[in-house]
């Protein structure tokens, strides 16, 4: 028997009120079954909104340091859960042991530094232009946070919002994406364990048109923070603005490695090797494109087809698998369909290209490592996000012709430059349009307290991450005290000449 969850709505663990429910599958071995879920709608959200709505409350009067201790008990309990809540993300969405355990300790970082945030939240003590007053500003809860997340960073990305959302005195209804729902469920079991009180944290199971959109069309939702694919995400920015809630989106990218001719080859090989296939390419920071200089790009991609082609797929629970599964079948099947789009429009399959059939990986949603030569800058594989491991390699004859190919997308998100000209990489700095550049490192690998976000059509202008995220969680708040004993007017409303 496959193992039951439910939703968390108000301090109560509940089936969905339709009594529905849906399975959720290893994608490495589809005959495995990892659990069965609620089937949310409408009305399990309504529940939800009410309890978060009426928990707000009380905690938004918690102060903070307190609140913040919560999060250090949190981050202690990940601590002690890392390998068990590993093994199940791995179960559950495919990526290699090494990485899941990546991805809780990037929950356990947050954790930390949300809890060493809530002694801090600065705000501002600002000088007032008339005597006897105090001016100051400061960050206040807003209220309920709707929170909506994607599979593949299926622990820390929920930690990277609701740990900050939970810090500013907000409260939170969670709807995980239906690929993690399990991964998700043991962050709830987390926070009530530590002492979240109940109707502040809810988790809401079920798919995006039901519990997504009710949570993002509700009136009593203050605010939604958003990871996913950039159309979703434009249909969630047009929902939440009949109510003008303050909206967080991080979306699609486009990331491209570039490499220099001066650059040491061999840490740029590694570099797209980890960028390219690490967590199957299936990362908004995963290196799409690599953009070779032409003096390098013939003996460069040599190399790194024999490095490719050495890969080994496989269950990530064994040892020794450098990459698992896509996600689910139709994400196996987006894959497909740009390689074929790529030959259709003449670029070269030079490694992978194919689903592979051999053994057990039959029985999973795998996909052969894949690098694509010949890629002109304007093919779709070197325009739409493809997420999965489809690597287009793109030649260039200058760094300023390297730059402008790389900044040629709607996206905006991570990007790279290999290089050991000081000058080319302060340059390069300068001119690439992203919110990340790395310089002699891979796409991926961000840092838990560093800014997270894109610019272009990657997000709408909200980072995450670090101190950035704790603007979008909370609202300044304005405040004059007059201890004059006068009515005294503003400089504006009297102003001596
Ligand atoms: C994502 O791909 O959605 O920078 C997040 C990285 C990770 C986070 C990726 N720390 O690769």
């Amino acid at each position: 028997m496959a193992k039951k969850f439910q939703n968390y709505v108000d301090g109560k663990w509940v089936d969905a009120i339709s009594g529905k429910t849906f399975e959720n599958r290893n994608p490495a071995n589809w005959d495995e079954v990892v659990g069965t879920f609620p089937k949310s709608g409408k009305d399990d959200v309504e529940v939800a909104i009410r309890a978060a709505r009426r928990a707000f409350e009380e905690w938004r009067l918690v102060p903070a340091p307190k609140r913040g201790d919560i999060l250090k008990k949190v981050g202690d309990l990940m601590v002690e859960k890392k390998e068990e809540l590993a093994k199940q993300m791995t179960r559950e969405m495919g990526k290699v042991l090494a990485e899941t355990r990546g991805d809780v300790q990037e929950g356990i970082d947050t954790a930390y530094y949300a809890a060493s945030e809530g002694r801090r939240l600065f705000g501002h003590t600002v000088p007032s232009e008339l005597p006897n007053k105090f001016n100051m500003a400061m960050r206040v809860p807003i209220g309920v946070a709707g929170i909506i997340t994607p599979w593949n960073f299926p622990m820390a990305i929920p930690t990277w919002k609701i740990f900050p959302a939970l810090v500013c005195g907000n409260t939170v209804v969670f709807k995980p994406a239906s690929d993690t729902p399990a991964t998700a469920t043991a962050l709830v079991e987390i926070l009530a364990e530590a002492g979240v009180p109940p109707g502040v944290v809810n988790i809401v199971h079920g798919g995006g048109g039901e519990v997504g959109n009710a949570i993002v069309g509700h009136d009593e939702v203050d605010l939604v923070s958003f990871t996913g694919s950039t159309m979703v995400g434009k249909k969630i920015s047009e929902m939440a603005s009949a109510t003008l809630k303050r909206v967080s989106l991080e979306l699609g990218g486009k990331n491209a490695q570039m490499v220099m001719p001066d650059a040491n080859m061999e840490l740029a090989l590694d570099g797209v090797l980890w960028g390219a296939f690490g967590t199957t390419g299936q990362r908004c920071t995963a290196t799409s494109r690599l953009l070779l200089h032409e003096k390098i790009h013939d003996t460069f991609v040599a190399e790194l087809v024999k490095r490719v082609e050495a890969l080994k797929l496989g269950d990530g629970l064994k040892p020794g698998i450098d990459v698992g599964p896509c996600v689910n079948e139709s994400q196996q099947q987006t894959v497909q369909s740009y390689v074929d789009i790529g030959l259709q429009q003449g670029a070269k399959v030079v490694a992978g290209g194919r689903i592979p059939k051999d053994g057990d990986l039959a029985r999973g949603w795998f996909y052969r490592p894949t690098v694509f030569t010949g890629v002109q800058p304007d093919h779709r594989i070197a325009k739409e996000e493809i997420f999965g491991p489809v690597l287009s390699v793109i030649k260039f004859r200058t760094l300023e012709e390297g730059i402008r190919i790389l900044n040629d997308t709607i996206y905006g998100l991570s990007s790279s430059l290999y290089t050991t000209n000081i000058n080319d990489a302060y340059t390069a700095i300068r001119d690439i349009k992203a919110g990340i550049t790395y310089i002699n490192a891979p796409t991926i690998g961000a840092e838990a307290h560093m800014p997270f976000g894109g610019v272009k059509q990657t997000g709408n202008g909200h980072r995450e991450g670090g101190w950035t995220v704790y603007d979008f969680f909370s609202e300044w708040k304005t405040v004059y005290v007059d201890y004059s004993g006068g009515l005294q007017r503003a400089q504006i409303d009297n102003y001596q000449d």
